[in-house]
């Protein structure tokens, strides 16, 4: 044993000695490490600290702990085990300081005290053990089981370096992004390395994305852990041990933050204020979206493109897969199948569609192809720790890979889209960039990245690969577009990759469990911060039948991003493709979704500018009801609309969970209190879908595509309640970046009711004015018989009751006050 060096803490605890005693016999059963000692040390006692500005430096003599305030609600903690931290570089966090308005630091007996407004970071100095208080409450939120530590990596350099917490009784935790299974991770270990996941089942680990972030529920209060390293990392969530949780990775810096709640919604909200929130999409990307892999040629892209108009089904975009290029060459066209690809890209803009293009990391090796020559000329493409290019095959056969981490590879890389620009490409799909590799699976982890100055090896780099090549990409077709917003889509990324695209879930199957499993990871990716996600619809390999197609397709118009695709060898999969009734009840939600695009143009707004998330599951709209911490079907679609898509092959109806307040079927109307579940009535030609009274949803007249018509008038649908509601509504020119010069709208509405009245009011602000003049309102659940209708002190006599026993009138849209009377 002597070879062992423990130093550090004097474990007598079992459960160290036990990690211990695993750890060493794991090294000795491996033939190159047993010739090794390792050296796994803890943070010892507190021997001093020093203050500099906003950040605490704590050392054990030998290792030291900065801690920094960041916010009144957030905290950040790093790891130097020999006091040389690393250098300070996100590509999560752009900018770590916020605001604070006080922090102070005491020296009591037993520890070191950071308190802010908020919340108090203790750090024990008998042991370093560190914990995190919540002021108001003096609830302990997260409070460490073991102090950190770390073990030499003899073979890269650096150190493992680990992070044990205590697992709180009936705590639950959320997040981590891309993850399959259940939305509730405790009892779980997770692992975040990128991976190319054809197929992936139930809980399988891990998928395509990194965002290690997550937050934890207990005592009713809500806390985050954003651990920001880009290593191969590991997450346990009391699985190992019941009462603690843990997080790790393979190098890099123990660093991590500590973002307060008490709501999980603060908690998302802040997490949002460190990685940024997606920047507005060009409203036409709300619309639905058509993809396949691959339509070719030219006249099967217009008969599908016909297919729409033909039938009245609204539809933005078409896609174009890996089989539009020359040989797979990224930025060419194959000739033979698009002669002329300028023209068919205008008459489809003419027609209303969007054209998407795929491009992928891998490059062809080969002189005489523009893109490989420029690439080699400049020493853009990633090269072995021995100095050979990392070569390997995809697609296009032999290819080389840009390093994306290099910023003088990403302006190249952005530049290159020019040409797709001119011709009209309004948005660009980034695929196989986790990297995916044929056969090797990705880069082997000696492959070197500039890392943007600091530089590192793959096994740094893997994880944020996609999230830089979709950043080159953003970037790029915002210069190219003249400020146009660009519309993106990535399948790979690390936390902070919502600034520069929307994802899908990657290649899923046509199943009834994908089904549901897509439900839980756009929720879960929702509340990791990545709002615009959405899954292949009707799943990508395999078959739907027309049942789950059309039950997939009514989930999807509830989906911040809707997009059917499918595998190349599967049968046609178009929204007409499993005949009636299943194309009418297609249309219908395709409909749906853009009667309610200025709802979702809203919530999105929401999401921009106030970190809200797309989609709430119910644990995020009432996390004191341990029950919600369970259930993942149902989900809020913004804060007004409730969602609870049909999962079930054959169900025509299933009990539905309303959080507290009162809801209105979208169907029948009619008005269920919350706080308990109903059986709701879902034959195929429904969906579950309830609005919380006092909401006020915008809705505008179907359109085949975004902007197909002048908006005349916009319908407000009002629903009655007999308390106060607040409702926003946003609108802007729908394509440009404006709205950071603050041009746009937005309205403000409250609604409030008793038994004789309703009260309806209008605030507006901003620099824009939209083109129409008019409300159509339509009022939804009056309880009692009107008498008189008031718009701005004026009575309107133009009013009706319609069959659905709705209020209808018109007004100008400027109004200030309408009030709705009934008898005196
Ligand atoms: O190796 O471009 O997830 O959406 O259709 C497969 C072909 C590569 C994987 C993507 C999928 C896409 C397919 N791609």
């Amino acid at each position: 044993m002597e070879e062992f060096e423990e130093q550090g803490n004097e474990i007598t605890d079992n459960e160290n000695i036990k990690e211990i005693v695993e750890s060493t016999i794991q090294h000795l059963n491996n033939p190159v490490l047993a010739l090794k000692p390792i050296v796994k040390k803890y943070l010892t006692r507190v021997q001093e600290v020093r203050q500099d500005g906003n950040k605490f430096f704590f050392s054990d003599g030998e290792a030291s702990v900065e801690v920094r305030v960041v916010s009144n609600e957030i905290i950040r903690v790093r790891l130097a085990p020999h006091s040389v931290f690393l250098e300070d570089f996100s590509y999560a966090v752009p900018v770590v300081d916020q605001k604070v308005s006080t922090f102070r630091l005491d020296d009591e007996e037993d520890y070191y005290a950071i308190a802010t407004n908020t919340v108090t970071c203790k750090i024990r100095k008998e042991d370093f053990h560190i914990s995190f208080t919540e002021n108001l409450s003096q609830l302990v939120m997260s409070e460490d089981a073991s102090p950190m530590h770390w073990e030499e990596n003899a073979d890269f350099g650096g150190y493992y370096v680990f992070a044990t917490k205590k697992c709180f009784p009936e705590e639950n935790f959320f997040g981590l992004g891309d993850k399959s299974g259940n939305m509730n991770l405790r009892g779980r270990h997770f692992q975040n390395w990128n991976t190319d996941a054809y197929s992936f089942g139930w809980d399988q680990d891990p998928l395509y994305r990194t965002i290690p972030f997550y937050t934890g529920v207990h005592q009713k209060s809500a806390y985050g852990i954003f651990f920001d390293n880009t290593f191969r990392s590991y997450f346990d969530f009391g699985k190992e041990d019941n009462e603690k949780t843990s997080f790790w990775s393979d190098g890099g810096e123990l660093q991590y933050y500590y973002i307060h709640g008490p709501h999980m919604m603060d908690v998302v909200k802040r997490y949002q204020t460190l990685t940024g929130t997606h920047p507005m999409p060009p409203k036409w990307a709300l619309g639905y979206h058509q993809c396949r892999w691959s339509y070719y040629p030219e006249t099967k892209v217009k008969e599908i493109a016909d297919g729409f108009r033909s039938r009245d089904i609204p539809c933005d975009a078409i896609y174009f897969d890996i089989d539009y290029m020359d040989g797979y060459r990224c930025f060419t066209w194959n000739k033979k199948h698009f002669p002329d690809p300028r023209k068919m890209i205008k008459e489809l803009a003419d027609d209303g569609f969007k054209t998407v293009v795929m491009i992928d990391p891998g490059i062809k090796v080969d002189d005489n192809y523009w893109v490989f020559k420029e690439g080699k000329e400049n020493n853009y493409f990633c090269r072995r720790s021995d100095d050979y290019f990392m070569e390997g095959h995809v697609w296009p056969g032999r290819c080389q890979f840009p390093d994306f981490t290099n910023p003088a590879v990403r302006e190249w890389w952005g530049g290159l889209y020019k040409e797709l620009v001119d011709m009209g490409v309004a948005g660009v799909w980034n695929d196989m960039n986790e990297p995916a590799v044929f056969g090797a699976g990705t880069f082997p982890n000696d492959v070197r990245h500039n890392y943007d100055g600091h530089r590192g090896s793959h096994r740094k780099a893997h994880n944020v690969y996609g999230m830089q090549m979709v950043r080159s990409t953003y970037d790029g077709l915002k210069k190219l577009m003249r400020n146009k917003r660009p519309f993106t889509i990535t399948r790979a990324g690390y936390a902070g990759m919502q600034r520069y695209g929307c994802v899908w879930t990657g290649d899923n199957v046509a199943s009834w469990e994908h089904l549901k499993i897509g439900n839980i990871q756009c929720q879960r990716m929702s509340v990791s911060g990545v709002p615009f996600c959405g899954t292949d619809i009707g799943g990508f390999s395999g078959e739907p039948d027309g049942e789950l197609f059309t039950r997939w397709i009514q989930l999807g118009a509830f989906s911040p991003f809707m997009r059917a695709h499918s595998a190349g060898d599967t049968a046609e999969r178009e929204p007409w493709s499993f005949g009636e009734p299943y194309t009418a009840i297609n249309r219908k939600f395709i409909e749906l979704r853009y009667r309610l695009m200025p709802y979702l143009y809203s919530v999105f707004w929401e999401h921009h500018r106030y970190g809200f998330p797309i989609l709430r599951p119910l644990v995020m709209l009432e996390q004191e009801n341990v029950s919600n911490h369970f259930r993942q079907d149902e989900f809020a679609y913004g804060d007004k609309i409730l969602v609870c898509p049909i999962l079930e092959q054959g169900a025509i109806s299933r009990t539905v969970y309303l959080p507290k307040g009162q809801w209105y079927n979208i169907w029948t109307h009619e008005l269920l209190d919350g706080g308990n579940e109903h059986l709701v009535d879902a034959p195929l030609e429904t969906m579950p879908i309830f609005i919380k009274a006092g909401s006020v949803i915008p809705e505008y007249p179907v359109m085949q595509y975004v902007g197909e018509k002048n908006v005349d008038e916009v319908l407000l649908n009002i629903f009655y309640a007999n308390y106060e509601v607040n409702s926003f509504f946003f609108e802007d020119h729908g394509d440009t970046f404006a709205y950071e010069q603050d041009i746009y709208s937005e309205k403000k509405f409250t609604v409030k009711g008793n038994d004789r009245r309703l009260l309806i009011q209008q605030k507006l602000e901003g620099l824009y004015t939209p083109n129409y003049e008019t409300y159509n309102y339509n009022l939804i659940g009056i309880p009692f018989g009107v008498k008189k209708v008031i718009v701005d002190g004026l009575e309107i006599k133009d009013y009706f009751t319609d069959d659905r026993n709705c209020l209808r009138f018109k007004s100008n849209k400027n109004f200030s006050v309408i009030q709705i009377q009934g008898d005196i």
